[in-house]
């Protein structure tokens, strides 16, 4: 019989050769893993419990190993390759994400680690996004980018068989899963020679600058990755001290004493030199700025309750967030009321947790709802992390790196189910994975939460 290797030790491979990639591809990039290993080794050194929690949890040793990356396709067909791909190493769509609101021509969904196990084994995952071809308003162009893509091939042979193969059989052997990693990872790789002449490239890029990024070249290069840090306050000062040119704003909730969701910030997309091919089958040096370095800090899932009054005190924000003044401020402002503690948290069922007794038990677990046992101490009520992404934020990611890239909003519907016809297969819901958690924890304790 074979033996299948854990596809938990793909996608660490891959997480790996994908980030030894980037770094050679951008050099800036490695900068950024560097200051925020500075960061993170820092922030343990001045807080001993976080160190302790974090060895405990047995993530001390992958600290400052990327979280996520993104990538862009460009068809419903390309959508379903990558979720094929995706799934050899265990990562999987959760969530929709619909950035036309934001004027984005682009819906997303994050392949990740469902189950708590992988993604403590390994917590990369990718922000994929698909071009949506139906709010691009110009015909012509609509019909040439429709053409062009139709013509690519992103993903090589090797890896087909690969894919296949690890659907036909359920999994992959060790040796085979080392020839797919270097297979997949061709599919993520930049190409400095574009697939069009630069009065192409410029007309896609004068309908949306994402347009261009993603119909112009042979494939979804990695835009960014993401590792993750302790302090992003700390990162984004030191960024800006290096000179690096950091997104002027951190997206996400402000800095609390309980951290919540998710908050980012990136270095700016660099500005690439490209080859368009010209009339004469010679080419052309232009240039392109598409890819950047991200860092994330993340915080408490939080119950649709409670991220209710997230989206409500953020739109507030939001409303004014080209106004003069301080936006950090405003923010830290308005989310005065977002209660900053764990017992209310919970008290007030805005945020996920997991319960198991505090300390072994004598005898059999006290009477009592387990929101009760965990006050009185019994029990440990331990917060669950939010694994997901933020539209919002991640618009505010998209368009700090598309220069020029205008906010207008486009009047599209929301369209899920298109999206889910061209990926193959329903995106989880996010709230769902994080309250099954909760209450398997529950069921174990034969416990209701009140
Ligand atoms: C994706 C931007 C969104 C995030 O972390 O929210 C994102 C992209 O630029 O393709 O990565
Ligand atoms: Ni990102």
């Amino acid at each position: 019989m074979i033996q299948f290797i854990s596809p938990d030790d793909i996608r660490l491979a891959f997480s790996e050769a994908m980030s030894a990639m980037y770094r050679e591809e951008v050099p800036l990039y490695g900068d950024l893993l560097d200051i925020v290993a500075t960061v993170n080794a820092r922030t343990l050194a001045a807080d001993p419990a976080l160190r302790a929690q974090l060895e405990a949890q047995g993530e001390l040793e992958r600290l400052n190993a990327e979280r996520h990356g993104a990538i862009r396709v460009g068809t419903p067909a390309e959508l379903a390759l990558m979720r094929r791909l995706f799934a050899v190493m265990g990562l999987h769509p959760v969530g929709y994400y619909d950035l036309a609101a934001a004027g984005l021509p682009v819906h997303s969904t994050a392949f990740r680690p469902v189950e708590r196990q992988a993604l403590s084994r390994c917590a990369f995952r990718i922000f994929c996004s698909l071009l949506r071809l139906d709010l691009i308003e110009d015909e012509a162009l609509r019909t040439r980018a429709a053409d062009i893509l139709a013509q690519r091939r992103i993903v090589s042979d090797d890896a087909l068989y690969f894919i296949e193969k690890h659907e036909a059989d359920g999994g992959l052997s060790s040796e085979d899963a080392e020839a797919f990693v270097l297979a997949a990872l061709e599919t993520f790789r930049w190409h400095g020679e574009a697939l069009v002449d630069a009065p192409t490239y410029a007309a896609f890029s004068a309908t949306h600058r994402l347009v261009a990024d993603i119909v112009c070249f042979r494939g979804p290069h990695i835009n960014h990755l993401t590792p993750r840090a302790l302090d992003i306050d700390a990162v984004q000062v030191e960024m800006i001290a290096r000179g690096i040119k950091a997104k002027a704003v951190i997206e996400g909730p402000p800095r609390r004493n309980v951290p919540i969701l998710l908050r980012q910030t990136s270095f700016q997309a660099l500005e690439e030199p490209i080859l368009f091919r010209d009339a004469d089958g010679g080419t052309v040096t232009g240039a392109h700025t598409a890819r950047f370095g991200e860092i994330e800090q993340r915080g408490l899932a939080l119950t649709p309750n409670g991220r209710a009054l997230y989206d409500e005190i953020l739109a507030e924000v939001e409303a004014a967030r080209a106004e003069a003044g301080d936006y950090q401020a405003r923010l830290a402002a308005a989310f005065a009321r977002f209660p900053d503690d764990l017992a209310t948290l919970r008290a007030q069922g805005l945020a996920y947790f997991s319960y198991a007794p505090a300390r072994p038990l004598a005898g059999a677990l006290p009477d009592g709802a387990a929101d009760d046992l965990a006050d009185a101490g019994t029990l440990a009520a331990t917060p669950i992390t939010y694994e997901d992404f933020l539209p919002v934020s991640a618009a505010g990611i998209f368009r700090s790196n598309l220069s020029g890239a205008d906010e207008a909003r486009l009047s599209a519907a929301s369209s899920q189910d298109a999206f889910e016809a061209a990926l193959g297969a329903a995106c989880l819901d996010p709230f769902g994975l994080y309250l099954a958690q909760e209450e398997e924890s529950l069921e174990a304790l034969g416990r209701a939460p009140r």
